[in-house]
């Protein structure tokens, strides 16, 4: 049974030791609107070829977890209604010959198992708001302790509890490094008002550190936390704004649970007019940018 499968490009570029980052679908399939979603997933890739990267989009397709889709795979992730995929629903798609858009999560655990070690996405999943209650914490967060990669995003938004999430990051032992900032972004924001221990300057100081952690063993993951660029970043108070009004409607309609976040999601796109969309597109390209520089970096070290 073939389970997973790596294109022939990405095979080849792992084999030589050439640059690879990972991308997720999940964000394509659940996170972007149609028909933006599919020029973004396009346009993911081409930032990484210009760069001499090779992007290996992530997905279980019909059975197999594929490393690398083709034009159709593409195409499939933003158009289909696809499940959302996170590590526990693996190996039932596999078994049952189904598809899935795979997160953070499943998307990071392929990569590594493909010897992939830099990857892109644009928030990470994290602890929720009030997880004291619900123990909803995403499992982007547990496999990471377990998962040797490198994930660029732009932080967590700010509709989870990021000092939770931070702190959870913390007790498994998984690096958060700020690229350029000394503070945790909080995705459409440059600042969460939380502080990191650490921060570098360049993607090379970052693959520094991914062959130091390789050295003393570890096995964990490590999160880069990249802001978006100044100029590009929703402005504060028309963010404040928009997340107090969407919080207050989930509480007066009664919102509960699972249906929370994308409830909050959608709203927060509807009453920004649009506005915290080209936010998440721009961050999310400046992630796959940065992490293709990292991986170069990675590649020369050898
Ligand atoms: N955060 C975002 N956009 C996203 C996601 C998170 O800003 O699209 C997606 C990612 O795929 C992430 C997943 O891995 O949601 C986390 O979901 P959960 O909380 O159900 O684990
Ligand atoms: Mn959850």
């Amino acid at each position: 049974m073939t389970s997973l499968m790596l294109s022939d490009e990405v095979a080849s570029a792992v084999a030589d030791g050439r640059p690879v980052v990972a991308l997720e679908s999940t964000i394509i399939s659940h996170g972007l609107p149609r028909p933006r979603n599919l020029a973004a997933a396009i346009e993911f890739e081409e930032i990484l070829r210009e760069q001499g990267v090779t992007p290996a989009t992530i997905a279980v397709l019909d059975g197999v977890a594929r490393i690398g889709l083709d034009a159709e795979g593409v195409r499939r992730i933003a158009d289909d209604e696809l499940a959302k995929a996170s590590v526990r629903d693996l190996p039932i798609l596999v078994a049952r010959g189904a598809s899935g858009a795979t997160t953070v999560a499943a998307t990071a655990h392929l990569a590594a198992r493909a010897g992939i070690r830099v990857f892109a996405t644009g928030g990470l999943g994290g602890v929720h708001r009030g997880a004291s209650e619900t123990f909803d914490e995403s499992a982007d967060l547990s496999t990471l302790a377990v998962t040797p990669i490198t994930v660029v995003s732009a932080g967590v938004k700010s509709v989870l509890d990021i000092a939770a999430t931070l702190e959870r990051l913390e007790t498994l032992s998984v690096p958060v490094i700020g690229l350029g900032t000394t503070e945790f972004p909080s995705f459409w924001l440059r600042e969460s008002g939380f502080t990191l221990d650490w921060s570098v300057d360049s993607p090379e100081q970052i693959a520094d550190i991914m062959a130091a952690h390789d050295a003393l063993g570890h096995g964990q993951g490590i999160v880069v936390a990249n802001p978006i660029a100044a100029e590009q970043a929703w402005q504060r108070d028309e963010h404040d704004r928009v997340l107090s009004v969407a919080f207050a409607e989930a509480e007066q309609q009664q919102i509960r649970g699972k249906a929370v976040t994308p409830f909050l999601l959608g709203r927060i796109v509807e009453l920004s007019g649009g506005r915290s969309l080209e936010v998440n597109l721009d961050l999310a390209r400046n992630n796959v940018a940065v992490a293709g520089r990292i991986a170069t970096a990675w590649a020369a070290r050898d």
